[in-house]
Parts: C-alpha cells; structure tokens; sequence
C-alpha cells in the first residue's frame, strides 16, 4: 500500500525533536490518530499522541512542555473552529516565543467523490474562511499551507527547523484534508538537524569591554531581567555576575523565570530604578514604564540590553533607550561579561561592589524575615493571600516547578518562593489568562518526575478550562497541584475600576462585572473531572490542605486546593 501524507508527516517530527503531541479531534487531524497508532502497533517511534479536551489547554500544554526542558512540542486541532478555540493562548505563545509546531487542519475543496478526503459533508463548505492562515499569522513566526505537490516531510523539517532556532517561536502548518488523506510522493527529505540550526551566538568584544568597564565604575548599578532563566544553564552564570558586580537585580514585577535564586541577597532588595546610573537589561521585553517617574531610569543612566532579542523585535514600538544593544545567546553574554568585569575591576571598585553587596544581604535577611512573621500573623478566615503563598513556600521542594499565574496575588506567591534551582519557576511572558493548567499539564509531562504546582488567580483558572486540564492530567498521567486564590473577584474589574471612577457608579453598584460571587465550586469541578478538590477558608487549614493535594499528584491524581483568600 502507498503511503498516506501522514507519514512522512510524522516522520519528519519523529526526526525533529517532537516528542509529544497534544491531540484536540477533528476529522481532519484524525490522520493523526491513525498514524500514530500504526507506528505502535510497529514498534516504530511516534510522539506520544496526548487527547485534550479543549484546544487552549492543548496549546497552553505544548508551551508548559517546552517551558520545562521537554523541547519542541506539536499541537494538532480541527481547522478555523478548533484553531481559533485556542483563544488566548495563541497570544501567550507570541509572547512566551516557546518552540511549538501547530498542525492545523483545513476544509478539502475537492469535489465529492473525487479525491479521498474530499468534501463528504456541508460543514466542508462551511469551514473555509476563505484564509485561514491570516487568521494566525500575527501570533506566527513561520507558517505554510501544504498542498499536494509539497514534500510533506520537507515541509515539517523546516516547520521544526524555524521554531526551535533562536529567537525560537510557533510554526504552523496548516492541512486540507484532502491533501493529507492523499498519497505521499515517495521523495527523499532532509530532517531538521541535516537542515540544520544555527550555532549560539557570541557577544561583540569590544562591546563586552566597554559595559564591563561601565558596570564596573558605577555607583549604583541595576539588573533588570524576567526571562534569563529560560536558559537554566544562565542561572549560575547571572549570579556571578550579580555577586562580581555588586548590582541590585529588579524583575519589576514581571518574573517568567527563575533567573536568580528566590531569595538571593541582591534580588528585590534595591532601590527604585530611578536611582541607578547603570541599568542593563538582560531578556526582558519591557523592562519599565518610560513615564520619567521613579521607576524608570534617569535620563543620564547608562542603558545596556543584552541577550537573545535586545530590540524586542517583536513589539512594532519601543522607546526605550540604549547606549549598547549586545545580542547574543544569553549564556555567552553573561560568560563573557563575568570575564570582563573581572579584568575591568579594580581594587577600589571591587571594594565596592563588595559593600553593596553585603548590604543585600542585611536587607535580603531583614526582608524575609518581616515578610514571614507578616504572613504568619496575618487573620485567618478568609485567609490572608500572604499566608496561602507563606505555606506554598515552606511546602515545595527545591525541585518542584511553581508556575505562577497569581494576577494580584502573584507578588505573595515569588515573594515567598524560596527555590533557587533553574528551571523551578515559570509565568508566561503574555497577558492571556488560562495559561497555567494547561501549561502546568504539559510540564509534568516534560518532567514527570517532579512536584508540578500551579498558583492561580479564580478568574484566570476559570478562563483555562481547567476541567479539560484535569481530565488529561488524570488519564494521561500528568498530575499536577492547582492552588486557587479564590476571591471571587477580578483585581481589573473591582482595583481598577475603583482606582479610575473612585466613589462611582460601578463601585455603589458592587462592581457587577468585576465580581463573580459565590464563585465556581472548583473542588467540585475537580472531583468531576477525575482529580481531587478540597475548599477551605481557614488560614490555620492551608498548610495541611497543600500536603494532601500534593499528596494525591504523588499518587496520579490531579488535585485542586481552593482556599477563600480575602
Ligand atoms: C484572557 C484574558 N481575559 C481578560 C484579561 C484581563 N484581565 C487581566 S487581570 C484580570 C483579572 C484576573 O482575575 P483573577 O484571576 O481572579 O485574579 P485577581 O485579580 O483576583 O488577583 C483580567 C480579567 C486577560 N488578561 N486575559
Ligand atoms: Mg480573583
């Protein structure tokens, strides 16, 4: 028997790097279905074709996956209507740059009868927006419509060659089904290693001299980073650096990595960026509010951007200064750097950097100790947000992954982190709330053998599906702990309102929009969907909770801990 467009298909993802398929039906990418399961039952490798129940978990699942050292990940969905069903998350991929392979299905427009595959039903007509791919490609770094004089293999090899090169990102390929029911040419084609990938990048010398010399001669020199750690191997190298420099490090708010330790001396612990003559930006899209106010720089600071995109190439306007833009693979940035301030220092600037680094320490000790007794007296019932992120901090080990998508309580939830282990700590780059439980389901699978806990915001987690999340998480053996800030409320439709139209309408009024009480049951939902719930509005509860829920993910079950925060 010929082969089916399918084949080489997978093949060629087989031969890329994938190794994990998360599987939305459609009678188009039910290709997919068959293929795998004829590999199988050979005993010839596939991805393993992981079934969600809704497409934004899937392609949330594929960046959770990537995000926690798994690779590039595909993702298959049914044509417009399962493509747009991703939603949100097709921002959150943009943003979070993760290498993912989208196979899109597509209506056939052939004639009945006349192709296998071809329009067997009205809704083939129906599905055809004319373009489907326009309707991606801004979220997109690279996509392609296969049609049937393609080299399908070549076609995936070169999907998977562009999102897995740096700056990596999402690939799209979409699949009319006629073209791949249809038979596969039987053409030879290069994998994505013999197309190739590029080699990391090095800094420009002279301009690692230049900032080394400039770090090492200011007074009050700041890191501002958010996503260094997506590199685990830059954790140790951006300490070193820190610690050699004397510099204060900010993530302003916006943490997507662990890219230093928790509770290193030097993170959180400085000043305002208003106050520092040398600011180096190291992967971080938008690293302040350029409003002139004391969280931006002064206009006479030194400006460095170092790392794998320093023209945040992807955001059409940026404004932001610079006096060395120095791209290069993050790692090697930080490497060469920590060579040359070595060499740039002097006696009296190491001095220095040495004093300032001893008063981190004062405060950093000072700072978690205030901030512990202030989660531990806090009032109990609602519980106090602080305690529920106090009790997440002395419950995980160092190497659980805490994903955080805490919205207003996410500040608590990194203030009490206490990892220091790369790749531990992860938050999407985007704004599209629903990420964490499909991305909290696709990290077990990249690393199945670590405690996997979500904290999330009730609105965000409800925007998430979480119960399709759940359900794969139970029988694809992917558990996870999802601790949910229950408030029943969100901070933009209550804070905000308020802070914009104090004493207004919408506040007499109670917010309606903003407010969502009696919130869902999400214990409830969880039981529902194969995994274990509980709800408690008791402070001196939270702890016990937490280690029951962990308790269960041990075991296989999904769990969900629903805590009534004020
Ligand atoms: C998909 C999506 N819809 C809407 C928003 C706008 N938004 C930003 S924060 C927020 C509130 C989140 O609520 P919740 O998760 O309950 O956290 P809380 O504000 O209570 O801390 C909303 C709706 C968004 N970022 N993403
Ligand atoms: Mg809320």
């Amino acid at each position: 028997m010929m082969a089916e467009v399918a084949e080489p298909l997978v093949d060629a993802m087989v031969a890329g790097g994938v190794r994990v398929l998360f599987f939305a039906s459609g009678s188009d990418v039910m290709v997919f279905q068959e293929e795998i399961a004829r590999r199988e039952a050979h005993g010839l490798p596939a991805p393993r074709l992981v079934p969600v129940l809704h497409e934004t978990v899937g392609l949330n699942a594929a960046m959770g996956f990537a995000m926690a050292g798994g690779g590039v990940a595909a993702v298959a969905a049914h044509v417009d209507v399962g493509t747009l069903n991703m939603g949100a998350a097709w921002h959150t991929l943009r943003r979070c740059g993760e290498p993912v392979l989208i196979l899109a299905g597509s209506p056939p427009t052939s004639e009945p009868g006349v192709r296998r595959g071809g329009r067997d039903h009205p809704v083939y007509w129906l599905q055809e927006p004319v373009d489907q791919r326009t309707l991606f490609r801004p979220y997109l770094k690279w996509d392609w419509r296969l049609s049937s004089f393609d080299n399908p293999g070549l076609v995936v090899s070169r999907a998977l060659q562009i999102a897995r090169s740096e700056p990596s990102g999402a690939a799209m390929v979409t699949l009319p089904r006629d073209v791949v029911m249809g038979q596969a040419p039987d053409l030879p084609y290069p994998d994505t290693g013999r197309l190739g990938l590029p080699a990391p990048t090095h800094p420009d010398p002279e301009a690692i001299s230049r900032l080394a010399r400039l770090i090492a001669d200011a007074d009050c020199p700041m890191i501002v980073t958010g996503a260094s750690g997506r590199d685990p191997r830059t954790v140790p190298l951006l300490t070193e650096l820190v610690e050699l420099a004397g510099a204060w490090v900010t993530e302003s708010g916006w943490r997507e990595r662990l890219n230093i330790s928790s509770r290193h001396p030097m993170l959180a612990t400085g000043p305002a960026l208003g106050a520092a003559d040398l600011v180096l930006v190291v992967d971080r899209h938008i690293p302040w509010v350029p409003d002139g106010g004391p969280d931006a720089p002064p206009e006479d600071a030194t400006v460095a951007w170092l790392g794998r995109d320093v023209l945040v190439a992807d955001v059409p306007i940026v404004e932001h200064p610079a006096d060395l833009r120095i791209p290069c693979t993050t790692g090697n940035g930080l490497a060469a750097l920590v060579a040359a301030l070595r060499d740039a220092h002097t006696p009296v600037t190491r001095r220095r950097a040495q004093a300032r680094l001893a008063e981190g320490r004062r405060r950093r000790a000072a700072l978690d100790t205030r901030q512990d007794a202030e989660a531990i007296a806090a009032p109990g019932s609602p519980v106090d947000p602080r305690r529920v992120a106090y009790e997440l901090g002395l419950l995980l080990g160092d190497d659980a992954i805490l994903l955080d998508e805490a919205v207003s309580n996410a500040p608590h939830v990194r203030a009490h982190h206490r990892g220091g282990r790369p790749g531990s700590f992860f938050a999407q780059s985007g704004s599209a709330g629903g990420w964490g439980s499909g991305a909290a389901l696709g990290a077990k699978l990249a690393a199945p053998e670590r405690d996997i806990v979500l904290a999330s915001g009730d609105g965000f987690y409800w925007f998430g599906s979480p119960g399709a999340a759940l359900w794969t998480a139970r029988h694809a053996g992917a558990p996870y702990l999802a601790v949910v800030f229950v408030n029943g409320r969100y901070s933009t439709g209550t804070v905000q309102a308020g802070h914009f139209y104090p004493g207004g309408y919408a506040e007499a009024a109670g917010f309606p929009g903003g407010v969502f009480d009696p919130p869902p049951d999400y214990a409830a939902e969880a039981a529902a969907a194969g995994g274990w719930g509980r709800y408690i509005d008791d402070a001196d509860q939270v702890a016990q909770a937490l280690r029951e829920g962990l308790a269960r993910t041990r075991e296989g079950v999904p769990a969900v801990v629903a805590v009534r925060v004020r």
